[in-house]
Order: C-alpha cells, then structure tokens, then sequence
C-alpha cells in the first residue's frame, strides 16, 4: 500500500495549467449503467508561458470517448493510469472543448464518492474528490466554472431530476425517459456539483428576504414515508436565513434553495450550490420520532450548510489546505446561529464539551495536526474537530480581538473582495486586519502550529499598594516543544473576595469596566490592576475565550464561589468541572471514596437556588466527560478512570436522593405548564438528569417511573428513549428485552429510530462482544449505511467496560469489522480505525493490546485513507 500512499505538500502548489470556462454535462441515468457525457472548455492557464499537458482526474471512469473539439483522440494522444489521464499536447491557445463520455456504476459505489445509489435514488457527494469518480475533470477547489447540467431518466422510476442553479428546460422523451436542464449562473469548483435523480416528495415553503425583498422557494425532497418530519428543518432555514442577513448582511442568491434527504450518507450534510444534500438524521424531525437533541442537530447543520453558501461556495478554498478556511469559520457562524436560537452559555458549554472531549483529545494524539496542515496524503481523513471545531475557535478569537461592529466591517470587506474567488485564510485575516488597523502578523500561527497551548496563570495582592497581579504565561504543547507564543485573547474579570462583587478593572488609570479581554503576546506578560481595595478571586478565560488548557491554583473554596457566583455562567459551569474532576482524581488515586465536603456544599446550594435557566443547570449538573477525564492521564487506564467517574456519579445520586425526586417532580410539573415543545427542552433534560441520578440508589420503585415514562407514548423520544436506555441500564433482563421488542414492533420501518435502537444496545454498560455481533447479525443491520454502522460501533467504542476489555478482545472485535467495511467503504474504515490510532497513550495492557491490532489491520486493509492514520499512529 505504501507505495500507492503519496503525500501532498502545501508548499507545492501550483496553480493549474488549464482554466475551465465551462462545463456542460450530461447523465443519461441508469443504476448499474450511467453515461456521463461532459463537454469541458479549456483554456490554458495565461500565467504559464511554457508547453503544458492536460491532466484531468479521473477514478473507477470506463472511456466510452473522448475528443478534442472535433478530433477523436486515439490511444497514443492520451494515458489514463493511476486515476490521471494525461493529453500531451493540448491547444496550447484559446479555449478548445474536451468531450468525455465515461460509464460508472452507481450501484457498485459503497464508497458513497461520486453518484451512487441510495435506497431507490441516485444522488451524488462531490466533496472532496468525489467529481473525479463521475468524470474527467481538473477535481480541484481553484478551479471555477459555470455548469450547465442535463439528467435523463426513465420517468416512472426518477420523476424528480435535480442539479444546481435554475431549471431551463424540461420535458418528456422517448422510452418512458424525460430530461431536465438545469444552469448554474455562479461559478463554482466542481466539488460542490450535485445531481438527485429518483421519486420523492416535495415539501414546499418560502420566504422573503429582509433586505432586498425578494422572494425566495423552498424546497425539501425526500421519501414519502418521511414527509411529514421536514417542517423543522424549513423553519430552522428561514431562521438562518434571516439570522445571515442580520448579523452578515448576506442574503441567498438564487430563486430557489432545494434541500434532499439521502439514507445513506458518509457525513451530515454537503453544502451544494442551490442543492444541499443531507443524511437523513441531520434534516428529518417530528415531534413523536426524534429526540431534542436531533432537533438541535437539525437546527445547527441546516444552518451550517446554508451559511456556507457564502463562506465556502461564493469565497471558496484555494485548495484544501485551506480547508479550514470554510468550516472553521462556518462552524463559528452556525455556533453564533445556535446561541442566538437556544442561549449563549447553553450552547458554548455544549461547543467547549465537545472541543476539549474530541479536539484536545486529536491535538494531543497521533494524529494533530494544524488548523491547516502542511501536508496529507488522504484529504478525507482531515474532515476533523481540528479543521472544524478548532477552526471555529480560531475565528472566534479573531473576532473578540476587535469590536463587534469592527469585525463586521472585516467580513463585509472579505466577501465584497474575494466573492467568486478561491482564496487562503490569509486573506481573511488580512481583512480583519485592513478593517481594524491591527498588526496580525502572529496570528497565523494559530492555523501552522498544532497542539494546544496551556497558560499557566498566578496572581498576587498588594494590600499596601492596593494592586493586583496577574501574571500569564504561556507555554508550548508538550507534544510541540518547538512551537512559538501565540496572540492568546484571555477575557478576565476579578471579584472582591469580601463582598463577592465584580470589581472595576484599572490598569494605568484606565478603567476597562468589569470584564476586559486581555492580550497574551508573549512568552509571558504581568498584567496589574489598580485601587483593588480587597483579596479578589480572578474568573478567568471566560466564555472559553481561547482554546487552550489554562492552570490557576484554585482553593476549592474558590472553585465553590465562582461556580455560585460567577457572572459568566460558562465560567460557572467550569468551576463545577474543576470540583468534578477534582473528586474523580481523588476516588481514582484512592485518596478518598466520598464526595468532596467543598463540592458537596456547592451542590446543596445549588439545589436551593431559584432555576433560572433549567438546561443551564443541567449542564452544571453533569459531571465531566469520559473522554475529557482521560486527557487529564500521563498514560489512560480506561477501566478505573470509567469506575471512578461512575463511583462519583452513584456518590451524588444517593447523597442528595431527596433533591433529585424532588428536582424530577418539579421538572414535570413545569413540564405540565409549558405547552410549546420547544420550550419544554430544558426542563426535559434536567428531569431525565435528575431521573439518572435517581437512579443511582437502585430502589425499585423508582424503576416503575422510568416503566411509566417508557410506556408513556404521549411525551415524546427524548423520555421515551431516555426510559429505555435507563431500563437498559438498571432493569433485570426480562424487562428491558421486552422494552426492546416493544419498541421495535413500534419503530421497524422508521430507519432513524431504528438506529437509536441500535445504538442503546451497543452502549449498553454491561453489554457484551457477542451482544454486539448480535447486533451486526441482526436482520436490519446494513454495514454499508453508514448511519446503522455508526449506530453500533461508535457507542461500543465509547463504551470503556466493553472496548478496553484487557485482553485485547474488544480491540480485536472491532478491527475484524474495520476489515470488513475497508472493503466497501474507505472513508469510514479510516474513521473507526482513529478511534485506536492513539494506543501510545494507554498504560498496559491496553496499549500494547492496541497496537498488536493494528499492526493486523496494516498487514490487511487496503485503502490509503486506512494506511495514513496506521502510518502516523504505528511510527509513535
Ligand atoms: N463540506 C461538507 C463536507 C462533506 C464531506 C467531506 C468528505 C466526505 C463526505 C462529505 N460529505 C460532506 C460538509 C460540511 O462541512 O458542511
Ligand atoms: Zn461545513
């Protein structure tokens, strides 16, 4: 394989050698037998002066014909070896037209790149490569064209035929068959052509831009049995739509915005011009079938999708390199989208969790790497939470270095300046820059170097000078020793220790108020702050102000107050994470098997507080994750540190028994009184919070609350899932089998749910490996869907009890199933086999357990994608 495997360089790019002006394509569809005919005009690249070839992608293509203008090209004109067919001498002036027409097979492709059938459609995902398997074509991000596309297909089977841009033309032909024809006016990279072919409804709604009025349609296609789930995917569009307009001054610029439901899918959604294209968990939702959090998930990913629009299909990426530069700053346009929908601090704790649990854990592994990495060899496998979720934190930062209405400027002046164009993120900093007279040459070491910084901050009070000192410094990754300071943008605010109030912040008689963002620049940097009458507790890094690891020398007493008091809540939630893990360390290194006294009393008074905000509390409430427990480790013992977070877990259920009923009754009595399910979405997740912890003290009676929740068909997924996941949990076997069977009679012909059936089997804390080959055997398990497939090895794997069993055993499970879909589909091989890739950082046995199975995987599989992530994972 390694001979196959080629890295790409950043520093190697070129431009191309020939321009696309336009392309016009053609399918006539079939499922086993496509044509695709494609007309590209080319011209070459005016920046080279000197003789070039035509080279055009092209995978898995069989060559029917191919032509020059009029010429018919004969063997010896072109090569086609190694997914590249070469033409040696090419018009060298003006624009020629290269005609292609290639056969694949969309029912062969389980790679879901390129057109592939998907139930009973056909429906393509371009991104990144994925044009290459569909014809031959210069499949890179630089290269922009107009496309004019026509689908033919037999009209009973594929009455609905989609692709970018506007229908021109339509209408019936011979043999059952019709034709559509649709034009794209906006040039675009072809990773984001898109076809849908195939017979599905069309739901339909619209809606009138704020800003120059005009009206826009709004389409959703998907099967009919799901007709009835796409209403909150269109309202949650026409929020983004407005929420763009408001906040970026961007509007939608076609007449009409299409959005297709696809079953099988190797991500969430896929941001096509004019034809997004999503998995079906990422867009379907009713109120009876789908849990809250997919309402959330369906929220956020219709506007990511939507709002790429512009970052991603108008500005686009220079090359893939430059990845980040369209999700990272997508993904902080859909976190503000979210926070504005459902609470600031709800949906940064939310954002923060899943960064430090996921992105910290990449950073610190075998496989970080920088928000643009200088080099990969399988683009696929760098759609990570390093591109994504860090991407997002980079651009957050670069917008809380300037004012609200400064950084407004700056991405006003990027899309006046940029739009139509491919470019790197430099550019986009360049405008933050021009817009506020900033130097932020520093800056883009946030995008070259990995690893997450830590600070180490210390303070000091001078009564006699009535001063305050805080000194900040930084220190590199440990993982990158080498790596320069960064522009670390730290939000601060001091509270009076007496009187617990915020204090004013005065530093060189300036007053700043009661939060400033102070600049980090160097290694190390005292910040003092004047007339500080009092000892003052600092809140530091508010609102997760960078995405580093920051150490202070709290007193528990301290943590107790900010977590009461804070006037950010996101800070308050973290003092609580700090008292959580404080306590798991604790139980893990045996220095204690109770509840922490300081902990404890902050939870009594948390508990006697006024709730504000239920989801708030909940979130206070939960204690830290598996995930982001185990990075506290020189080297992870999954087992214990599992144990200890459950021994803590069992600890504050029994210790405050009586306040979880009574937290569980309150929540449905509020539950009663709110008749907006949307609403309803806090107190939810505070009653089934308070039901796990309930739980905990395994009185039996308690268990008939979670049978009459299950049973209860008049509340909705969330507490009828969260029942069956607690009878799973808690009940004996006779019960939660029937709960299972009860469930499935009910759920059989709904996929989605179906999946969640799946998956709480597969988690299940005392499941075992042949429960899980159960489940692969199971009649409605697909492999190749990857929504099923995820369904049960993700829970497995995030289930330490099970994965890390210390015979290697799990490990061993899950590398036979990593064989099996290599063969059928790459990019998810590649996914599930990161989930071992970090086996240096486990103690043994688990490590050397690990790394036994890989090295099998490596002697076995036999896609690039797989071959990267073992090539970085086994050289450490
Ligand atoms: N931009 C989209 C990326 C994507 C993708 C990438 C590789 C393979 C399959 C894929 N499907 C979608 C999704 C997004 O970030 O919006
Ligand atoms: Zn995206």
């Amino acid at each position: 394989m390694s001979n196959q495997a080629q890295s790409i360089n950043l520093a190697d790019y070129q431009e191309a050698n020939f321009l696309v002006e336009k392309i016009n394509l053609k399918f006539e569809l079939d499922l086993e037998n496509t044509l695709v005919t494609s007309e590209v005009f080319l011209q070459k690249n005016p920046i080279y002066t000197q003789h070039k070839h035509l080279e055009l992608n092209g995978e898995e293509l069989e060559i029917v014909c191919l032509k020059i203008d009029d010429k018919q090209l004969q063997d010896a004109d072109f090569t086609y070896t190694q997914n590249l067919l070469k033409i040696a001498n090419p018009p060298q002036s003006g624009t020629f037209c290269l005609t292609s027409q290639v056969k694949i097979n969309p029912s062969a492709n389980t790679q879901l790149s390129g057109l592939y059938k998907s139930s009973t459609m056909l429906s393509t995902q371009c991104e990144a490569e994925g044009f290459r398997r569909i014809t031959f074509y210069p499949d890179r991000p630089d290269v922009l064209a107009k496309f004019t596309t026509t689908l033919i297909a037999n009209k009973a089977k594929a009455p609905i035929l989609l692709s970018n841009g506007n229908l021109i033309a339509s209408g019936d032909l011979e043999d059952g068959k019709h034709f559509a024809t649709w034009e794209d006016p906006f040039k675009k990279p072809c990773y984001l052509f898109a076809l849908v072919a195939g017979d599905l409804v069309c739901v339909e709604d619209s809606y009138t831009t704020s800003l120059s009025k005009k009206d826009i349609k709004l389409q959703i296609f998907i099967e009919p049995e799901n007709k009835h789930k796409s209403k909150y995917a269109l309202e949650s569009l026409k929020n983004a739509m407005l929420w763009d307009e408001q906040n970026y001054g961007r509007e939608y610029d076609l007449d009409t915005f299409m959005i297709v439901a696809v079953s099988d899918f190797n991500m969430g959604a896929m941001e096509n011009k004019g034809l997004n294209i999503f998995n079906t968990s990422a867009v379907l939702a009713d109120e009876i079938s789908s849990t809250d959090a997919s309402f959330r998930r369906v929220e956020s990913v219709v506007g990511h999708e939507y709002f790429h629009n512009w970052t991603g299909n108008r500005i686009t990426c220079r090359d893939w390199f430059q990845l980040s530069l369209k999700e990272g700053f997508t993904v902080f346009r859909e976190q503000s989208f979210a926070a504005a929908m459902n609470g600031k601090a709800v949906q940064r704790i939310e954002d923060v969790n899943l960064l430090r649990a996921v992105q910290f854990a990449e950073d610190a592994g075998a496989l970080s790497h920088p928000v643009r990495p200088a080099s990969y060899i399988e683009i696929n496998n760098f759609y990570t939470t390093t591109i994504y979720e860090k991407g997002a934190e980079v651009i957050r930062m670069l917008s809380s270095l300037v004012d609200p209405a400064t950084f407004r400027k700056a991405t006003d002046l990027y899309f006046a300046k940029y739009d139509g164009m491919a470019v790197r993120v430099e550019e986009l900093i360049g405008c933050v820059q021009e817009a506020s007279g900033l130097d932020l040459s520093q800056f883009i070491l946030w995008y070259t170097q990995a690893g997450t910084p830590i600070v180490k901050g210390n303070g000091a009070y001078d009564a006699s000078k009535q001063t305050f000192t805080l000194t900040l410094e930084q220190q590199a990754p440990f993982n990158y020793p080498q790596n320069e300071p960064l522009l670390i943008p730290i939000d601060i605010a001091l509270f009076n220790k007496t009187t617990q109030a915020p204090i004013d912040l005065i530093s060189n008689g300036e007053n700043f108020g009661k939060n400033r963002i102070l600049r980090l620049e160097t290694k190390s940097e005292e910040f003092v702050f004047e007339n500080v009458e009092a000892e003052v507790i600092p809140s530091l890094l508010r609102n997760f102000s960078a995405p580093i690891k920051l150490n202070y020398d709290y007193t528990k007493a301290d943590l107790g107050f900010l977590m009461a008091e804070d006037t950010d809540e996101f800070n308050r939630w973290e003092a609580g994470q700090k008292l959580y893990l404080a306590n798991i360390l604790d139980i893990f290194d045996g220095k204690t098997q109770g509840l922490d006294q300081v902990l404890q009393t902050a939870l009594t008074s948390l508990f006697e507080q006024e709730i504000k905000n239920p989801e708030i509390l909940s979130l206070i409430f939960s204690l830290p994750t598996y995930a982001f427990l185990v990075q506290t480790q020189e080297k992870i013992e999954p087992i214990k540190m599992q144990k200890s977070l459950k021994n803590l877990k069992t600890l504050i259920g029994k210790t405050f028994y009586t306040q979880w009923k009574n937290l569980y009754e309150k929540s449905v009595a509020e539950l009663e009184k709110i008749t907006d399910f949307y609403k309803q979405i806090g107190w939810r997740k505070l009653k089934n919070l308070s039901l796990s912890y309930i739980l905990e003290s395994e009185k039996s009676a308690d268990l008939d609350l979670v049978v009459k929740q299950f049973e209860d068909k008049s509340k909705g997924m969330t507490d009828r899932f969260s029942a069956l996941v607690f009878l799973l949990e808690w009940a004996e076997d006779s019960k939660y089998s029937m709960a299972l069977k009860q469930f499935r009679e009910e759920w059989s012909k709904d996929l989605l749910v179906m999946d969640m059936w799946f998956s709480a089997q597969a988690g299940r804390r005392k499941a075992s490996l042949q429960d899980i080959e159960n489940l692969f055997a199971d009649a409605d398990f697909n492999i190749k869907n990857p929504n099923r497939l995820r369904s049960v090895l993700v829970p497995f794997a995030s289930n330490p009890l099970n994965f890390h069993r210390e015979d290697g055993s799990g490990y061993e499970f899950f590398v036979d199933k990593i064989i099996e879909v290599d063969k059928l589909n790459s990019q998810m091989s590649a996914g599930l086999t990161k989930k071992l890739a970090d086996w240096n950082r486990y103690a043994q046995p688990y490590a050397e357990k690990m790394r036994a199975q890989l090295e099998r995987l490596s002697r076995t599989s036999t896609s690039v994608d797989v071959y990267e992530i073992l090539d970085k994972s086994l050289k450490n």
